[in-house]
């Protein structure tokens, strides 16, 4: 046999033993593309910086004079710098805030920066900050608020045509954007053109959202939409940077709206047979306030505290939009960028090493006896590959066996949600003393769940998965 004819014949016997098994089926709902990228970034940030900034409030009354606006020193550079180098991914805007300030030279109002002493109203903000967006890597999102205590005609049909004319404005000139957050909250009194009323909207009617979204979605296909009831991403419930315990990415949006009283915990959990996938966003101040006060400069949360909110939010499968408000220079305050770089640190320190990286894993079983489903995918350091167990085997477990015993802090699991998130309880055992220890229990894992436990030395620690939705699909298991 020539050398060439017995490389062919091995190829052969390898390609024929090599088995072809198709992976689970997806199991509704999936994440879209655009959905998979905001659970990637994990990291996402929130700038409140208006009016409201210089006049102390947090809730603007709409009556406030253009003229108040005077950052001296602002430099968005500096806060899209920082972001980067603390490890956040993108940035909302507060376009527009409830008092109805535009922070861009809008057309269709005087309301605006354009009449403000910065820049001698040359100035234009969503520009400013979506260019330093760009040049930095960060992704850009608007918040427009869709209450607006200055605007005349809120509360009728013409201020829904105001509300999407500035929409048109803002995609088709700051492009490209990411994400729209649209605020639920409205608290009906105002200044509305002079007139200072209280004026109620029916929050489910009024702004018809299905036309003002789609009208969006025409401008940016891939734009991830953020409401109480989605249909991007959800709220969390709570503005305390906390996420259910168990967090399903699934929720059926008819029983939620806008407003609607009494489902902060459904929010904060979402629904196990939820019919939609619109995972939880937690969004949460570094600060007791949205805007700045120099009264709060004492009050900035700690490295330590943002690192519990880390914990609870990405380490519960949600992502974390942490705000920062700039102060009246129009730049983030000393403060705030201490803690920033403290969390960062907290971070490193933390998660520096994956113990469990490439170590040997063996499981109950695995799907078709295939190598592409086999144990080790959870330590391969892909999020393309994981294990997975036959169709109809809903249970199982993963052994990791450390070369040497190990001190380990933190258990992070990830589910493969690309196909649906599936796992429904499971637990994490260690080897110590010869024997197997339970260290933590959970319900969900989702897109990452970040489990500390108490410090433990051990030479191996498995997971079991009592029950999942679907056959379990595991992407990682890491250990620090
Ligand atoms: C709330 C608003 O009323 C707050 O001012 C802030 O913008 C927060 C993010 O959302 O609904």
């Amino acid at each position: 046999m020539n050398k060439v004819f017995a490389s062919m014949v091995v190829l052969l016997i390898v390609s024929c033993s090599k088995k072809e098994v198709a992976p689970p089926a997806p199991l509704s709902p999936v994440p879209s593309e655009a959905q998979m990228a905001w659970h990637e970034m994990e990291l996402t940030s929130f700038v409140h910086f208006t009016i409201n900034t210089f006049t102390g409030l947090e809730w603007g009354m709409g009556s406030e004079s253009p003229s108040l606006f005077k950052p001296d020193q602002l430099d968005a550079e500096q806060w899209v710098s920082v972001l980067k180098e603390t490890g956040f991914n993108s940035l909302i805007l507060t376009c527009k805030h409830h008092d109805g300030f535009c922070l861009w030279p809008s057309q269709y109002t005087e309301h605006s920066i354009k009449n403000s002493p910065y820049k001698n109203g040359k100035g234009d903000l969503v520009r400013e900050v979506s260019e330093a967006c760009k040049k930095y890597g960060l992704k850009f999102g608007i918040y427009l608020s869709p209450w607006d205590r200055n605007h005349a005609e809120y509360g009728g049909p013409p201020y829904i045509t105001y509300y999407r004319d500035q929409l048109k404005e803002l995609f088709t000139n700051y492009g490209p954007v990411y994400e729209m957050w649209f605020d639920g909250a409205n608290g009906g009194t105002g200044y509305y053109g002079g007139t200072n009323q209280k004026r109620n909207i029916d929050g489910k009617t009024y702004y018809d959202w299905p036309n003002t979204l789609s009208l969006v979605k025409s401008m940016e296909p891939n734009i991830i939409f953020f409401s109480d009831a989605g249909p991007g991403v959800r709220w969390v419930g709570n503005e305390r940077g906390i996420a259910g315990e168990t967090n399903w990415n699934s929720i059926t949006p008819d029983t939620l709206y806008a407003g609607k009283a009494g489902i902060e915990k459904l929010l904060g959990t979402g629904a196990e047979n939820g019919t939609a996938w619109i995972p939880a966003e937690v969004d949460v101040s570094i600060r007791p306030g949205w805007f700045y006060h120099a009264e709060e400069d004492s009050l900035v949360k700690s490295p330590e505290q943002l690192f519990e909110i880390y914990l609870s939010s990405v380490g519960r499968g949600s992502t974390l939009l942490l705000n920062i408000p700039p102060d009246k220079r129009g730049l983030f305050h000393e403060n705030d960028v201490a803690s920033l770089r403290g969390f960062k640190q907290l971070l490193e320190q933390e998660f520096t090493t994956n113990l469990a990286a490439n170590v040997t894993v063996t499981a109950s079983s695995y799907r078709g006896d295939a190598e592409i489903y086999s144990a080790r995918q959870v330590v391969d350091d892909n999020k393309k590959t994981y294990w997975s167990t036959d169709d109809g085997v809903t249970s199982g477990q993963l052994e990791l066996n450390l070369v040497s015993p190990q001190k380990i802090k933190y258990v992070v699991l990830q589910e493969y949600i690309r196909s649906g998130q599936r796992v429904k309880s499971f637990y994490v055992e260690a080897w110590v003393n010869n024997a197997w220890q339970k260290i933590a229990e959970g319900t969900t894992i989702g897109y990452k769940r970040i489990l500390r436990v108490a410090p433990v030395e051990t030479s191996g620690v498995r997971l079991v998965i009592n029950e999942a939705k679907a056959s379990p699909m595991i992407t990682t298991i890491a250990l620090y």
